[in-house]
């Protein structure tokens, strides 16, 4: 029988494809599906497929549809760096509708470098709503805390700030998680798993892979998994979550993934200009002018600088 379904966890090559009524099919890939899977992951969760379903809940996936978002990395096939060096693409997550990046108002003071960084994985990836949570707010003092993040919401980012200790803002955070399939990600230690918590009993425990930015766990194999969530939607449970990082964004790309400077790209002088040093730069006019906050430039030439740094020695 022929369905339609939702990839809600993959491991070691099968896929676990939920269809309409929530019955799932463990399912393999159509041998010619497989061949296409050489480059890159053909299917992956969050990704919506069709599928061939027989009565045993087994099942074959025939086809794939368009993706609208990705997050994904290259990889570096083994034994074959330098020049012309084949690369995989790992896809990480499909078509997740929104990533929230969880930073703590205090104890860990936000970074807004990092806030920044991840705000260019989420633009890179076409997630459409990158949604900001400022967690432990019953820590700081909230009209400051508000003044801090006020630039983001002027460029579209909404913040939601919440207090998993004291039950500010889950209701808010809730009512954002439902009917979507969500990236739940930021820093160790502010709070993702409490939250999680607060806004289901056991959630943050069966939620497992939310920490953004370490550094281990790039080869582990751990399945990567859509939790459904009581109120409806998912969270994105994957391991490569952990290691959401910038390294596949190019430095000459990078400025398009900050909505402010990106606008003002074309009118440099200079088709190539860093936006650094060179005369004639529209994107460091805007700076001194005001349109562009100076946290947001400084993280952008941060970045820049440790994105042509990696560039350099790979
Ligand atoms: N004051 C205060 N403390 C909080 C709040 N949320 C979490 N905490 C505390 O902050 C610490 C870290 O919370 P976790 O939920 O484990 O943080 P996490 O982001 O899941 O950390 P990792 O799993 O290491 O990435 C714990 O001691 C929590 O009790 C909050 O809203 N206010
Ligand atoms: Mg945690
Ligand atoms: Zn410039």
């Amino acid at each position: 029988m022929d369905r339609q379904g939702l990839v809600v966890k993959e491991q070691s090559g099968f896929f676990w494809v939920e269809v309409d009524e929530g019955t799932i099919y463990m399912c393999r890939l159509r041998g010619k599906l497989r061949e296409d899977a050489q480059a890159s992951d053909i299917a992956a969760i969050g990704d919506r497929v069709q599928i061939t379903a027989f009565e045993d809940l087994t099942g074959v996936v025939e086809a794939v549809e368009e993706r609208h978002s990705v997050i994904s990395r290259a990889l570096r096939t083994e034994g074959s760096r330098g020049a012309g060096s084949p690369e995989r693409e790992h896809v990480i997550i499909a078509n997740a509708d929104q990533a929230l990046f969880v930073f703590a108002a205090a104890q860990p003071p936000p970074s807004l470098k990092l806030l920044d960084r991840f705000l260019v994985v989420g633009e890179k990836s076409g997630i459409s709503d990158l949604i900001i949570v400022i967690n432990k707010i019953d820590l700081a003092d909230r009209a400051e805390t508000e003044e801090r993040f006020a630039p983001y919401i002027t460029l579209g980012y909404p913040v939601i700030y919440t207090s998993a200790l004291e039950r500010i803002g889950v209701d808010a955070l809730t009512d954002r998680l439902r009917g979507k399939i969500s990236v739940f990600t930021g820093p160790s230690g502010v709070g993702k798993s409490s939250l999680l918590n607060a806004v289901e009993p056991g959630l943050g425990r069966a939620v497992k892979s939310v920490s953004g930015f370490s550094e281990e766990g790039v080869h582990t194999t751990r399945d990567s998994e859509l939790v459904k969530l009581a109120v409806g939607g998912y969270l994105a449970d994957t391991p490569g979550i952990r290691t959401l990082n910038i390294w596949d964004v190019e430095p000459e790309e990078l400025d398009a993934y900050f909505r402010e400077i990106a606008p003002y790209v074309r009118e440099c002088r200079f088709r190539d200009c860093h936006h650094r040093q060179e005369p004639g730069c529209a994107v460091r006019r805007a700076v001194v002018a005001g349109s562009i906050h100076r946290s947001r430039y400084r993280s952008y030439v941060s970045l820049r600088e440790e994105l042509e740094e990696a560039y350099a020695i790979s």
